[in-house]
C-alpha cells in the first residue's frame, strides 16, 4: 500500500515516518509549516530520514503559512527547533525539485491506492485539492491526525492542527475523499509514559536510545504545559490503523470544521448522532440515524498496548 506523509516535524510526526516506512511503501515526505516553520520542519523531516536511514524516501517542502490565518507555531511543546532534545547532525540529503503541492498530484498519477497521511496543519493537502480538483478521483483517501471528538488543546474546543489552519481543513472535508480522523480523544490515550519509554530506550540500539531522549524532551513538554503524564503519540496513530486495523474503533460520523465560532474557530464538530447501524451512541444507544450523513470515519477508541507493542517493535527495527 502506497502512503504519502505529509506533516510539521515534530516528535510524534517523526515516529510517524518510522512507523510507516517498516511497513508501508511511504512514496514522499511532504513538510508543511505547523509545529514549527516551515525552514525548520523541512530541515527536521531531512534530519529523521538521516536517523533512520531513510534517505531513499524524497522530501518536497511544502506551504510556509495557513491559507488564512497568520502562522503560529508550538515552541513550547516541541522546542525552538521543532525537534528538539537531540542535537542531531545537519542534514546533508536533498530536497525534491518539486513543490509538496505538486509531489502530491504527481504522486496520484503514479499510484492508483495511493493514502494521503497528513499529521500537521491541512495547507497542502488544501492547495493539492484547489489546485487539481481531479485529485479527489485518484487518491484512495485521507487518514489524518486533527481534531477532537472531546475537548481541545490550543483552545477549549480547538486541536492544534486544525486550529492552525482551519479553511485547509474545512476544504479537506467537504472534498468528498473517504477520511480517516485520529483526534485528541484517542491521541491523548496514546500516551508514551517514562516506563513506554524506557521499553524504547531498552531496545539498546543508537539509533532507539537517540528517539527515546527525543520524544523524552517532547514528553517533559507536555507535562509541564498541559500537566499529562506521558507524551501523546498523536500522529503514528493515522499510519498506524493500516497496520494493524483491529487496534482502532472506528466510527463513521459527519465532521465539520467551525470557522467562526466566538469560542469555537477550527473546532471539529463531530456529528454524534449518526452513528450507524453497527455502531452505539455516545451514551450507549443504538443505531442512532438523525445526524447528518457521515464524511468521516472517527477513531472512538484504541488498544493503547498493542500500538505502544507495535511502536516499539517497529522501532527495534532500526539499527
Ligand atoms: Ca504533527
Amino acid at each position: 500500500m502506497h502512503v504519502l506523509l505529509d506533516g510539521d516535524p515534530g516528535h510524534d510526526d517523526m515516529l510517524t515516518i518510522f512507523l510507516a516506512a517498516k511497513h508501508l511503501d511511504v512514496v514522499g515526505i511532504t513538510t508543511v509549516g505547523g509545529n514549527q516553520s516551515l525552514e525548520k520542519t523541512t530541515v527536521n523531516a531531512r534530519k529523521c530520514v538521516e536517523l533512520a536511514g531513510l534517505t531513499h524516501i524524497p522530501i518536497a517542502k511544502g506551504l510556509p503559512r495557513p491559507l488564512v490565518n497568520e502562522p503560529r507555531y508550538a515552541p513550547e511543546i516541541h522546542g525552538v527547533s521543532g525537534l528538539d532534545g537531540v542535537d542531531l547532525p545537519d542534514p546533508t540529503v536533498e530536497l525534491s525539485p518539486l513543490h509538496a503541492v505538486d509531489f502530491i498530484i504527481e504522486a496520484s498519477h503514479a499510484y492508483d491506492d495511493l493514502w494521503l497521511i497528513p499529521t500537521g496543519p491541512l495547507t497542502n493537502i488544501a492547495a493539492a485539492l484547489i489546485k487539481d480538483p481531479t485529485l479527489t478521483e485518484r487518491i484512495a483517501g485521507i487518514s489524518l491526525m486533527g481534531g477532537s471528538l472531546t475537548y481541545g488543546n490550543s483552545t477549549a474546543a480547538a486541536e492544534f492542527n486544525i486550529y492552525v489552519d482551519p479553511e485547509a481543513a474545512d476544504v479537506v472535508f467537504r472534498s468528498g475523499v473517504p477520511i480517516k480522523v485520529f483526534g485528541l480523544n484517542v491521541t491523548r490515550m496514546a500516551s508514551a509514559t517514562v516506563a513506554r519509554l524506557d521499553r524504547i530506550r531498552e531496545i539498546g540500539t543508537p539509533f532507539a536510545r537517540t528517539v527515546a531522549d527525543l520524544v523524552e524532551f517532547y514528553r517533559a513538554s507536555l507535562h509541564n504545559v498541559f500537566g499529562l503524564e506521558g507524551a501523546s503519540i498523536h500522529d503514528p496513530l493515522a499510519v498506524a490503523i493500516f497496520i494493524k486495523p483491529e487496534l482502532f474503533t472506528m466510527q463513521e460520523m459527519n465532521v465539520q470544521i467551525e470557522l467562526n465560532g466566538t469560542h469555537t474557530r477550527g473546532m471539529t464538530v463531530c456529528d454524534y448522532r449518526y452513528v450507524g447501524t453497527e455502531g452505539k451512541g455516545l451514551y450507549g444507544e443504538e443505531a442512532v440515524t438523525v445526524g447528518a450523513a457521515p464524511n468521516a470515519e472517527v477513531a472512538v477508541d484504541m488498544d493503547v498496548d498493542g500500538f505502544f507493542d507495535l511502536l516499539t517493535e517497529t522501532l527495534a527495527l532500526y539499527r
